[in-house]
């Protein structure tokens, strides 16, 4: 495949290829085409020689040293915590709780915010789309405290069915949790109204931004969020990192999650006082250098501007979208305007399992995913084991959409020709 010079939306994408060194490699022969990444992204130069010049110059642990590497350990954790409240426009740094992922941020809200509240008759509102950390937290805190989980419904293209929305939220409903952008019909969903709506009942509203935060601008405050979770590792950060942002009044009323060090401020044998906010959720030493190499990745989202990240996504999902419905047999799940979703698209093949899909794509060096995508009750209401998902990101070029469908076509050479044999 020749690399042609692309410039997308403001993105120079050529240029921005040329960051990441794994997009060198070779796969199977072939030049890698990496489409799964809302699985996880990959990684540029600068996040890696972030976390290499951590470890060779300043490695140490923090907020207790009194000596200089802790001090510089100490400021560029804290000053990635100030990146990321910059970037979802927080209003200060307290709200910034470093967790290792999305699922761990969900995790954390279910246990201290909703254990300690919920009783038997409340109501947790959650969608039919959800990924499962965004489904077995609540399940958990449900069976624990006797709340009922609800879900919203969604309609054919895989939008949400808000029909009877009034009835959904109403006095009962304690919290809603759904996903900003779902991971497998890419679904951009309204979270400013249910918010809205949320908080008319007196509910809280959470956001799981584990697909949304890495592609498009989010600011907490207009969306009027209660706490909004995502990964570093999907954003162009470290594996390990993510983040739970809170509204500060509730991060103060709520219990902590873990109990060790760091997240005390007095501790007598029998009991102990904690830490403000956010360390109180921080217990044990935090992943210093995924926290650095989020940061990093953020200044280098931010150089890119995540307005022209957003267009880089509509653009090329919109070519994509129309180069697989060329390929006949292949259905696509998800809104038709790409407006409406983000750069994620979930497909089948008639008579083609998913799974053989990824398989005959690997072979030509294309990384795609195929399966459930965490997502089960989504694949029970869409009436199938699994989906083949291809998904974009701020290196991905067309000439990888179109080496994609030349694939696709290949996939269904190879499996359509299957014959029942000569008759014994
Ligand atoms: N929420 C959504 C919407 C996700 O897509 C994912 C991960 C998570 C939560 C959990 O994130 P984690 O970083 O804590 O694991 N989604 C996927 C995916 O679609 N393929 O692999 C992981």
């Amino acid at each position: 495949m020749q690399e042609t010079q692309e410039v997308s939306s403001g993105l120079d994408v050529t240029a921005i290829r040329r960051d990441f060194p794994i997009l060198e490699r070779l796969v199977r022969g072939k030049r890698l085409v990496y489409l799964d990444n809302a699985a996880t992204s990959q990684k540029p130069q600068v996040v890696i020689d972030s976390l290499s010049h951590y470890y060779q110059y300043y490695n140490a642990n923090v907020h207790r040293g009194v000596h200089t590497l802790s001090d510089e350990a100490t400021d560029g954790f804290e000053q990635a915590r100030t990146k990321v409240a910059r970037f979802i426009k927080a209003k200060s740094s307290r709200g910034v709780v470093f967790v290792r992922g999305a699922t761990e941020g969900l995790n954390l809200v279910a246990s201290s915010w909703a254990r300690k509240r919920l009783k038997p008759g409340d109501e947790i509102l959650l969608s039919r789309m959800e990924h499962h950390s965004n489904l077995i937290p609540w399940q958990l805190v449900a069976k624990e405290t006797g709340a009922k989980l609800r879900f919203i419904y969604l309609n054919v293209d895989g939008s949400m069915n808000l029909t009877n929305i009034d009835a959904l939220i109403n006095e009962r409903t304690k919290l809603v949790a759904v996903s900003h952008m779902s991971n497998v019909l890419g679904t951009i969903n309204p979270v400013k109204q249910l918010a809205a709506l949320a908080h008319a009942k007196g509910a809280v509203m959470v956001v799981d931004g584990a697909q949304s935060v890495p592609q498009m601008p989010v600011d907490v405050n207009e969306l009027d969020c209660d706490f909004l979770v995502f990964s570093g590792h999907k954003m162009l950060g470290p594996t390990g990192i993510g983040v739970l942002y809170g509204r500060e009044a509730l991060l103060e009323e709520m219990e902590p999650y873990q109990g060790g060090g760091s997240m005390i401020a007095d501790v007598s044998c029998e009991t102990a006082t904690w830490n403000e906010i956010p360390y109180k959720f921080e217990a044990g030493t935090p992943d210093v250098a995924g926290a650095i190499g989020l940061g990093t990745a953020i200044d280098y989202l931010q150089r890119l501007g995540m307005a022209n990240v957003r267009q880089h996504e509509l653009e090329i999902t919109s070519y994509a979208l129309d180069a697989l419905s060329t390929v006949k047999d292949l259905m696509i799940f998800g809104p038709n305007d790409p407006e409406n979703r983000g750069g994620v698209i979930s497909f089948n093949i008639f008579d083609i399992h998913p799974h053989d899909v990824g398989t005959i794509l690997d072979q030509q060096g294309i990384a795609i995913r195929a399966g459930h995508h965490c997502c089960q009750p989504l694949m029970n209401w869409l009436e199938v084991p699994g989906t083949a998902r291809a998904s974009f990101y701020v290196y991905n070029a067309r000439d990888e959409v179109d080496a994609l469908v030349a694939g696709l076509e290949k996939a269904k050479q190879i499996m359509g020709g299957f014959s029942l044999g000569r008759s014994l």
